[in-house]
């Protein structure tokens, strides 16, 4: 604990309180010493608590699981060795819309103008390079030059992330930590959100009227941005106003529930679960709500939609011909709700496509473990207090196809594609859930560039389940481009967990290799709370999903597209 002069607020103070005042309980940190008098301010305010990672990457995938669990969340590390790393998280909280604060210690104020050379740095006494590279990856990046500026400063980046759903960063110098502050005014000025232009509103529903006018087969298509927005009970109204068929794109699964009436699958092109693919290319209008459309959710550029589209995104909606900006995506939906003529034809036909429930077999407990049993299993977990973590490979396939109990969530890094990203961010999103089971589905692969994050779970006793499914290397990787680098060294997985127990940890490590071994470790698992299991599943190597194969197939080709601009001789 640091020791607090009575009296004194300082630079890391008002952080702190800003941290807190903005709902933040648990800031993820890695010391080092151009932070260390930022972090014992900050480990002296009573709402907040300190976690420490492993490493920065890490540190900065947990903030960035901490930010889905928790609306926002704050990573702490040193210069450059420290900060460098976490542009990655950040990155990732950049590509998938979560307010994140990167907040790095920096060199002495005196240094730059004496020329000095740090430890920690690029070797030239030119130290504003971290802060130039930051303003690439956040909406907002401010270096505090005077204590006197900080306020104004860190008011200005924490207010733009969470307006913008972003991250932002905040560079404090090691010798203004300590300096002496003002204390913040009301946080109202930093929270409060900008609410959409009437005007803008109201000729955004008439011109969705006239979009939706004389339109027989209207579908909703669902994106990511809809949850990052905090759409999901406007949009639930809406739909419902609508009675029209409701598609979700695969890193929005969870954002709509899937035992509704109107849902019908995850739309990703010919990689589609249940109709949603029949339902969409039959459609004769398609409002998307935070829809992305990536190489990936459109598998290759093979399903991009071919109609003319109305778009809400998180702040502007977007129709053939027209365009309105600062409307609210939430308030748009619940506007709209009110003026739409309701219209089921789409629901009409998707009960004649619906494709019956497929028959599913129980594997005998002494068959070898296989993919599909391992889904079995898996599906049987989901309850109402899940949260399902799916890692980058065949995971996001598997975890795709799983249907979700009503309360279930779902969380996957589908634009930024990090493959470990799950390990940590379900470890930071635990923190802020204790109260749900939170299970991760990861391959050997991803498990390996993350595997450290493991014992932070073991350290603050936290009880996920990892499902760590062993098919002796990159099998992503294998279906779109193969070659001997998707080979990686196989790693005794339930051991290593022991290593992280020392001599005061209580994670379980457990193998299966059939399927009564599976369900055993399961059972296990779930009766205990004292820390991690993590359960190697082992398979095939050429065990994956139909649909892994299919949409690595039309992401090669995409990828292997000749140059445009070739010349006719060639
Ligand atoms: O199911 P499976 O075997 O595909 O999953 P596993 O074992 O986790 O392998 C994932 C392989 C993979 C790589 C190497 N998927 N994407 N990549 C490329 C990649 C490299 N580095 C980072 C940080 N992220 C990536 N997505
Ligand atoms: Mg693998």
């Amino acid at each position: 604990m640091a020791v607090q002069q009575p009296g004194k607020f300082t630079v890391g103070d008002y952080l702190a309180e800003r941290l807190a005042q903005v709902g933040i309980r648990h800031h993820f940190v890695v010391p080092g010493d151009y932070n260390l008098i930022l972090l014992d301010k900050l480990q002296a305010h009573p709402d907040l608590k300190e976690v420490g990672c492993a490493n920065e990457l890490n540190c900065s995938l947990a903030a960035e699981g901490y930010a889905r669990a928790n609306g926002v969340s704050a990573c702490v590390v040193t210069y450059s060795v420290g900060a460098i790393s976490a542009f990655n998280g950040t990155g990732s909280a950049y590509a998938e819309n979560l307010p994140l604060i990167l907040i790095s210690g920096s060199p002495n104020t005196n240094d730059p103008s004496q020329y000095h050379i740090l430890h920690h740095t690029l070797g030239h006494p030119d130290y504003t390079y971290q802060y130039e590279m930051a303003k690439k990856i956040t909406c907002c990046a401010v270096a505090v030059p005077r204590a006197i500026d900080a306020p104004r400063l860190i008011d200005r980046a924490i207010r733009a992330a969470i307006l913008a759903r972003k991250p932002c960063y905040i560079e404090i110098p090691t010798n203004l930590a300590g300096a002496t502050c003002v204390r913040p005014g009301p946080i109202s000025a930093v929270m409060d959100p900008i609410t959409s232009d009437k005007n803008a509103l109201e000729a955004a529903a008439k011109c969705a009227a006239e979009y939706l006018d004389g339109k027989l087969k209207p579908v909703i298509l669902v994106g990511p941005k809809a949850g990052r927005a905090g759409a999901e009970r406007e949009l639930l109204q809406f739909a419902e106003a609508m009675g029209c068929a409701v598609a979700l794109q695969p890193a929005a699964k969870g954002m709509f529930p899937e035992d509704h009436k109107q849902f019908v699958g995850i739309f990703w092109g010919q990689v589609s679960s249940d109709a949603a693919d029949a339902m969409v290319h039959w459609a004769d209008a398609m409002i998307c709500v935070g829809a992305v459309f990536n190489d990936y959710s459109t598998v290759g550029w093979t399903a991009v939609p071919n109609i003319p589209l109305m778009t809400v995104d998180m702040d502007h909606v977007t129709f053939p011909g027209a365009h309105f900006s600062r409307v609210r995506m939430s308030e748009f939906l619940s506007h709209l709700a009110t003026q739409v003529t309701f219209n089921d034809t789409t629901m009409i036909e998707y009960k004649r496509l619906k494709p019956d429930p497929p028959h599913v077999h129980t594997a005998e407990r002494e068959e070898a473990l296989s993919r599909k049993e391992i889904s079995r299993q898996v599906q049987e977990m989901l309850t109402d207090k899940t949260s399902l973590f799916v890692d980058t490979g065949d995971s996001w396939f598997n975890g795709i196809q799983l249907k979700l109990p009503p309360g279930a969530k779902f969380e996957i890094e589908m634009q930024w594609g990090h493959i470990g990203w799950s390990i940590p961010a379900a470890f930071g999103y635990a923190l802020r859930h204790p109260d749900r089971h939170t299970i991760v589905l990861v391959g050997d692969g991803s498990f390996q560039v993350t595997a450290q994050e493991v014992s932070q779970m073991v350290r603050y006793k936290v009880p996920i389940t990892i499902l760590l499914i062993n098919n002796r290397g990159y099998t992503i990787e294998v279906e779109i481009h193969d070659g001997s680098y998707n080979k990686i060294k196989n790693w005794d997985y339930a051991l290593l967990v022991q290593a992280f127990n020392s001599t005061d940890g209580h994670a379980k490590g457990l193998l299966a290799n059939t399927a009564g071994e599976l369900a055993d470790a399961i059972k296990m698992a779930e009766s205990h709370k004292e820390g991690p299991t993590l359960i190697e599943c082992t398979i095939d190597q050429d065990d994956c999903s139909k649909e892994l194969i299919t949409w690595g197939h039309y992401v090669a080709a995409a990828n292997a597209r000749p140059p445009r601009n070739m010349s006719v001789q060639e």
